[in-house]
């Protein structure tokens, strides 16, 4: 099969950049990467990125952003599809992966509380979001045995909890063990181990050390990690 020239633009940690990493893994797309520092964003980079975020996927001379849209056009361009065939499955799984992007929102509110109270806040409204997929999921995939593009968007919300859970237990999954199945079975996956460099959760929990959040306070004061 052949492909046009594909760079994905990425930042190290970007849970978003890391959809479309495991898309390219999934389909075995042959691409090329570029990791810019987002502290410094470089005028190349401004020039194309209209968000001034990444991911961006360029395609010879086009340039696609948006982590769920750049994930979809690797589906489409690869045999196989990740999505359902019937068009009320296949906007259901959308549901999803925009409900997957509330997540890692929420996350970052989580990540970034100031304080106790915000944190608390961030962490049961974390919950209520599993227990709604929860409701979803049906195991150990979220469709089943089949890995769906549901997959590849939900599996770096798990790895950020990977560093999370060298901190503390936060009891988020306490209630949700379907998500706990289906979490395990992302981290098994060779797609989405290849896509996480071995100290991704190092790297996350020493970017969250130099943070002045109530979780960076919590890392810092926890002699573990
Ligand atoms: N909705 C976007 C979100 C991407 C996003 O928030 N990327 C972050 C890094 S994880 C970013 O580039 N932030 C740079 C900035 O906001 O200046 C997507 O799904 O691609």
């Amino acid at each position: 099969m052949s492909y046009a020239h594909l760079e994905l633009v990425s930042y190290y940690l970007c849970p978003y950049v890391q959809r479309a990493a495991i898309l390219l893994l999934e389909k075995n797309i042959p691409h090329q990467k570029t990791y810019i520092d987002l502290a410094n964003k470089l005028e190349w980079f401004r020039q194309i990125s209209p968000l001034g975020k990444v991911p961006l996927l360029k395609v010879d001379t086009e340039v696609l952003f948006e982590s769920a849209v750049i994930c979809e056009y690797l589906d489409e361009i690869t045999p196989g599809s990740l999505h359902p065939l019937d068009p009320l499955e296949k906007a259901k799984h959308r549901t999803w992966i925009e409900f997957g992007s509330n997540i890692l929102a929420v996350m970052a509110g989580f990540f970034n509380a100031p304080n106790e109270e915000s944190f608390e806040q961030k962490r049961q409204e974390l919950m209520e979001k599993f227990a709604w997929v929860e409701r979803s999921l049906v195991t150990p995939y979220f469709a089943g045995e089949s890995f769906s593009l549901v997959d590849a968007i939900y599996a770096p919300i798990f790895s950020y909890f990977d560093a999370f859970d060298a901190i503390a237990d936060f009891g988020i999954f306490t209630d949700t063990p379907k998500v706990r199945i289906w979490r395990q079975a992302l981290k098994e996956r060779p797609s989405i181990q290849s896509a996480f460099a071995e100290d991704y959760t190092h790297q996350l929990l020493t970017l969250l050390k130099q943070r002045t959040s109530y979780l960076s306070m919590l890392v810092l004061s926890n002699p573990t990690v």
